[in-house]
């Protein structure tokens, strides 16, 4: 048994075709209706279209990336239960054509932040960086979110403050561009390259949070679980929260899925199994008081999907992302107790024992540079590191006593 290969598809609008996914040898395709505005029910007929497509080209398509969560689900807003039957009828109809696994984030605002898409690496590749004093600085100076600096340490903010001195008009632009419609417009982003100002609409949207703490949001998400763990139950599917990226508050935000305490009261508020997580090393090594191994072993029954992926530390909180088993994160142990747990549910009987992973994100290198790709999302840079894995994988199972070392 090994775990599940697959790859992210964004559909017909991604660069990167199905056959050419199809030569990388994964197995399976992870994918979502992007088409469909988040809130509304993902018809039937769409899903079943999309799943042919996929099992034409040689694949199968067993987890959904994401099935967004709108945000009057989130701030509990007039919506909310329409929005979350809405949410139920998609997981039938889901259910009905054999997708298995929704991963699904509870994020305010913001999927992921990144202060630069181009940081080249040592070999000249280009990965990706957050640096929290440049993140500060769009806070502060160019978004000018109302009393912003309160959420940063002083010398964050004299940091930020010299880096943003430091900024041509159109650097400033193209930060704020990037973190606001760039990385957000691919994955159900809520504000697109056709809005001019794109700054303002994004602080009205930041403050439509304002009345929502952490206790609020924590509350929110119970009340979704409440409501669709018991679907999940009756479908025999897995719900499969996605952590923090960061996993630590940005602008002012709530954060509640970030380290083990988070996870706890997720899984103690529904405790059934459904109930389970999308294990993001990246993301949830961005919190530096997070020990992930601990984690994986902690939660092992609840994981139905990793993203494997490293990240090494800068200064402050800032990190970039280093590629797919170098960093600061431990990622043969990582997946030598995915493997473990692999083998615990073969042994126990439980049928969900495919324990899908996918090696997420991918530096550019060679190719890369030539083909059109999402931000995160380049083919070789991807490929690179499934090969990483599937060799680091292989080398475990054919070492079984090694799995019972704790290194
Ligand atoms: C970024 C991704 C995220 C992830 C969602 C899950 O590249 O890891 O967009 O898909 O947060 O809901």
């Amino acid at each position: 048994m090994a775990l599940e290969k697959t790859l992210r598809w964004f559909g017909q609008n991604d660069p990167v075709s199905l056959s050419e996914i199809r030569q990388t040898g994964v197995e399976g395709i992870v994918t979502a209706l992007h088409h469909i505005p988040k809130g509304q029910v993902w018809p039937l007929c769409d899903i079943r279209n999309r799943k042919s497509e996929i099992e034409q080209a040689g694949m199968s398509w067993h987890v959904v990336e994401s099935l967004p969560i709108s945000d009057a689900i989130k701030t509990g807003s007039a919506e909310q239960a329409q929005d979350i039957e809405n949410y139920k009828e998609s997981m039938r109809n889901l259910a009905r054509c054999g997708v298995d696994t929704i991963c699904y984030n509870f994020m305010p605002v913001l999927d992921w932040a990144r202060t630069n898409l181009k940081y080249t690496t040592e070999t000249g590749g280009e990965s990706m960086l957050f640096d929290y004093p440049t993140f500060a600085a769009f806070d502060v100076f160019i978004l000018e979110r109302p009393n912003a600096e309160k959420d940063y340490p002083g010398e964050i903010v004299k940091l930020a403050r010299s880096a943003y001195g430091a900024m041509t008009e159109q650097e400033a632009e193209l930060l704020a561009f990037n973190i606001i419609v760039v990385t957000q417009g691919f994955i159900h982003g809520a504000i697109d390259s056709n809005v001019d100002d794109y700054k303002s609409k994004f602080l009205e949207y930041i403050n439509s949070y304002k009345h929502i703490d952490q206790n609020h949001l924590r509350e929110n998400l119970g009340y979704f679980l409440d409501e669709v763990i018991p679907v999940a139950e009756e479908l025999n599917m897995n719900m499969a929260i996605h952590g923090d990226d960061p996993s630590f508050p940005l602008l002012g935000l709530p954060r509640i899925v970030s380290n083990i305490e988070d996870l706890k009261w997720i899984f103690n508020r529904q405790t059934s199994v459904r109930n389970g997580l999308t294990f993001c090393s990246g993301s949830f090594s961005t919190n530096r008081n997070n020990d992930l191994i601990k984690m994986v072993n902690q939660f092992a029954d609840r994981i139905h999907f990793a993203h494997i992926r490293n990240t090494q530390f800068l200064e402050n909180k800032s990190f970039y992302e280093s590629g797919h088993l170098k960093g600061s994160i431990d990622v043969y142990a990582l997946v030598k107790a995915l493997l473990k747990e692999q083998n615990r549910r073969i042994h126990c009987g439980r049928k969900d024992n495919r324990i899908p992973i996918r090696p997420d994100h991918g530096i550019k290198i060679l190719n890369d540079f030539k083909q059109e790709a999402n931000p995160g999302y380049p083919l070789i840079g991807r490929l690179r590191g499934l090969a990483e894995i599937e060799g680091l994988e292989e080398g475990i199972r054919r070492d079984p006593g090694s799995m019972d070392k704790s290194t």
